[in-house]
């Protein structure tokens, strides 16, 4: 069968232009005037742009002693009702476990998925156990690596872990990433506002402040310039951060930056809401920031000096929320966006003026493809491209609320809201997931996408061109809590 897509506007990251689709099984087969087909998709008065990929998601992450409430099934089928075709979750080996048994497990847990996803493999700890299977990591289509500089005790790598495992990483052709908040400034600001008597969700926020973002940023950067390979810096949040990666970018380092969309738009007066349960269900790592940051984050998503859109999508229950009532370190850290990413930000990126179509689609996609070496698979609509389409009608709006949302919890941290622009209909590898605005994804139709090694490094500007062959130490996790 073939399915043409048609009276539409084309928005690719590097131009718009009016042409029909057409598309076989899963690929896109030919872009042209006039084309026809047994299925006709109209896209009158439409943009028809890539499907959205939201590299950093937690689907079911099993983190501070309980479990994600969305699934592979339930938060695949948010990011579809809302443009995303493709996300990118995190495998995270608990305490001494192999990376391919953790990795086992994520495919486990992901056969319900209703769109595409990938796995980001973190290092949680450092062994030769772990640095041999790094690259059977990547023969198995993984080509990236986290690492948290915070959750001490827990899932936080040193700087020396840091630095082997960049080198390792630069060896192998994989591109590492860092949760950049500093881990040992948060727990002692943590158990020092404790003491104080401060217990609520507002000494989440100050026990992470600016500083230790932008501290660990800088330090990630340095370190990634010495391991001679490139750095992804997740949920840039700050301008200190944004600076850091600024100003490497600057100096001809492959550094890139991740703002959320939560902090795009979103601002830490959340935390002073006389509400407990509202407050807390904005507790995230980093926390929602002073307004004044936002401008800094939608500057460097114009001016290129951050690159993607992401969610970091971490939905907890109310009352899994509840478990931290009378200690803000207990209130599990996480909140939704799969399904408002795109709308939000073509809201208030697009609408507003502040985002070009083009790139809109780039933060959103494209860009994105191309730092995990997908693209053209993904990220594109070409020919031979994946069918990952998005036909997006910029004149349709809603108020977001939790009562019509695909994610399991209650609640949502843009309900109220009301957005302009939404998909009318979106397709996952040639099939219909959204359907006149009505949501018709499959479960289980989601494959694994592999994304290949990269064949070369950034090593053009570093100064520290002849790194040696990176140790292979021994370090097993003794007495390491679990993180779970
Ligand atoms: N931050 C969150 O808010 N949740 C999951 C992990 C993280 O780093
Ligand atoms: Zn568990
Ligand atoms: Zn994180
Ligand atoms: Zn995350």
């Amino acid at each position: 069968m073939r399915t043409v897509i048609k009276g539409g506007t084309i928005v690719a990251a590097d131009r718009s232009y009016e042409a029909d689709i057409a598309i076989k099984g899963e690929s896109i087969v030919q872009i042209g005037a006039d084309l026809s087909g047994d299925k006709v998709i109209d896209a009158t008065g439409c943009y028809v742009m890539p499907g959205g990929i939201d590299p950093h998601v937690h689907l079911k992450m099993p983190f501070m002693g309980t479990h994600s409430a969305d699934d592979f099934e339930s938060g695949t089928r948010a990011g579809l009702a809302g443009g995303t075709t493709m996300v990118v979750d995190f495998c995270l080996p608990s305490p001494g476990q192999s990376l391919i048994e953790a990795l086992e497990g994520w495919h486990a847990k992901s056969q319900r998925a209703c769109g595409d996803y990938s796995f980001h493999m973190a290092v949680t700890w450092w062994g030769e156990q772990v640095f041999e299977e790094m690259s059977q990591v990547v023969d198995l289509g993984i080509n990236s690596f986290k690492h948290f500089m915070a959750y001490k005790g827990a899932l936080m790598v040193d700087d020396d872990e840091l630095f082997d495992s960049f080198r390792r990483c630069a060896a192998i052709g994989a591109l590492p990433m860092v949760h950049a908040e500093n881990g040992d400034v948060v727990a002692t600001m943590q158990q020092k506002l404790l003491v104080d008597g401060i217990r609520g969700p507002e000494g989440h926020a100050m026990s992470r402040p600016p500083e230790v973002e932008g501290e660990a940023t800088n330090r990630a950067i340095m370190i990634a310039d010495m391991a001679g390979v490139p750095l992804y810096v997740v949920h840039t949040s700050c301008e200190q951060a944004h600076e850091a990666i600024r100003r490497a970018r600057q100096k001809g380092m492959r550094v890139y930056g991740e703002p959320l969309i939560q902090h795009l738009v979103l601002d830490d007066s959340e935390y002073r809401n006389p509400d407990w349960d509202h407050a807390a269900q904005r507790v995230m790592s980093p926390p929602f920031r002073d307004k004044s940051n936002q401008d800094s984050l939608w500057a460097g998503l114009q001016a290129g000096s951050l690159q993607v859109v992401a969610t970091d999508h971490c939905a907890f229950t109310v009352d899994q929320k509840r478990t931290g009532i009378d200690d803000f370190t207990k209130i599990p850290n996480g909140t939704g966006g799969l399904e408002d990413r795109m709308p939000v930000l073509w809201s208030e990126g697009v609408n507003t003026g502040r985002l070009t179509k083009n790139e809109f689609v780039a933060v959103t996609s494209t860009n994105i493809a191309k730092i995990l070496n997908i693209y053209p698979q993904k990220g594109a609509i070409l020919e031979g491209s994946d069918a990952d389409i998005v036909v997006w009608d910029p004149k349709k709006s809603k108020v977001i609320s939790p009562e019509t949302q695909q994610s399991v919890v209650e609640y949502n941290v843009f309900s109220g809201r009301e957005v302009t622009g939404l998909p009318r209909h979106v397709l996952s590898r040639g099939t219909l997931a959204v359907d006149d605005g009505e949501v018709c994804a499959t479960p289980g139709h989601g494959r694994f996408v592999k994304r290949p090694a990269f064949p070369e490094v950034n090593k053009a500007l570093s100064k520290w061109k002849e790194v040696t062959a990176p140790r292979k130490v021994e370090r097993k996790p003794e007495n390491m809590p679990a993180c779970v």
